[in-house]
């Protein structure tokens, strides 16, 4: 009971430290959004494509979460975009220290969007509330689509679903009608945005779902 105690404290003080870094944001009219998933479903390549198409209208920075390593880091800089790397040495997720620890190198004032790629997983950084206007989940064709009833959470807390690898849909045994429906079900409004960040099919849907919300 005592942990339960603990646990329910811990999220409550992160909850409170990424509202007041979400009213940052708010004062800087930052739009700052959380791109979760599984390793390997597309984050990175989500931000590459973006930047590319986005970068000239908007000023992006990027924040890459991962457990070790600068690779997707050195991935966003090529593409252009300032960018800080957090190792989270080990934890599951991203949470609202870790972005204490990088958000005063960041000159706000200066940034439009603020593309964060959390690490790479369906459970925990559901539970850690980040400092983000809206969520975001990709599944990949090739995870199989009963993700959204495995882990259900990570589905309820995003506001856009992206389905990516569709170029893969042939190989797979990925059904997209049963995905949908079962994201419907935790969730009725969301959108689904089916992609291929390699043959950039959908794409266009992805970057009108952005420019809408940089409109707002
Ligand atoms: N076939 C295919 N491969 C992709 C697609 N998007 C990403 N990949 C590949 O999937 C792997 C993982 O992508 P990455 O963006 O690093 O995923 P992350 O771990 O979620 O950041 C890389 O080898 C990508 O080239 C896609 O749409 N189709
Ligand atoms: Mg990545």
């Amino acid at each position: 009971m005592a942990e339960i105690r603990i646990m329910r404290r811990v999220l409550a003080s992160n909850d409170a430290l990424a509202s007041s870094q979400l009213e940052e944001l708010d004062r800087n009219n930052v739009l700052s959004i959380n791109i979760m998933s599984g390793p390997g479903s597309g984050k990175t390549s989500l931000i590459e494509r973006t930047i590319e198409a986005l970068g000239k209208k908007c000023r992006i920075y990027v924040i890459e979460g991962d457990i070790q390593s600068n690779l997707d880091a050195e991935r966003v800089a090529a593409k252009g975009a300032p960018v800080t790397q957090i190792n989270t040495q080990g934890a599951c997720h991203l949470d609202g220290m870790m972005m204490a620890s990088v958000f005063p190198q960041i000159d706000f004032p200066n940034v439009d969007l603020l593309l964060i790629e959390n690490v790479g997983n369906l459970v925990c950084p559901a539970e850690f509330t980040l400092p983000a206007h809206y969520n975001v989940t990709i599944v990949s064709t090739a995870e199989g689509s009963d993700k959204p009833v495995k882990y259900p959470l990570m589905f309820t807390k995003s506001d856009a679903v992206i389905i990516n690898k569709i170029d893969l849909l042939p190989y797979v045994n990925f059904d997209i009608g049963e995905l949908i429906l079962a994201v419907h079900k935790l969730k009725p409004e969301i959108p689904v945005i089916q992609i291929s960040t390699k043959t950039r099919a959908g794409m266009d849907e992805w970057f009108a779902w952005i420019e809408e919300k940089l409109a707002v």
